[in-house]
């Protein structure tokens, strides 16, 4: 070994330091009839760092299928932008709904 030390001495064995990925959570937008569009794809603009133009997709696919996707990240960012989005739809009056589901 490089630091002299028989193997069985080293404090941490390599198999025993594997690091596990974290539970990924899918965020996604539910469709409603009174949310503007225009709100919706500034949401998901503003808070998934999505451009324009996938924002507008995304926000379509939502309108015609009834649930769509905005990101997926760890379990307490997840739980962040669906707070983040419920908050901002609460204050803008719209009846918008953020969900999150395991990846
Ligand atoms: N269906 C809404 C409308 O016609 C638009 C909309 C899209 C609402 C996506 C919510 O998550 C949503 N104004």
């Amino acid at each position: 070994m490089a630091n002299n030390l028989p193997s069985s001495d080293l404090a941490i064995k390599p198999s025993a330091v594997k690091p596990k990925l974290p539970e990924m959570f899918k965020v996604l937008l539910l469709n409603d009839d009174y949310t503007p569009m225009e709100f919706v794809v500034e949401t998901i603009e503003r808070f998934f760092n999505k451009t324009r133009e996938q924002a507008t997709q995304i926000m379509l696919k939502v309108h015609t299928e009834g649930a769509g996707v905005c990101g997926v990240y760890p379990q307490d960012i997840a739980e962040t932008k669906m707070q983040q989005v419920s908050i901002a739809a609460k204050e803008a009056q719209h009846p918008l709904q953020c969900v999150i589901e395991p990846a």
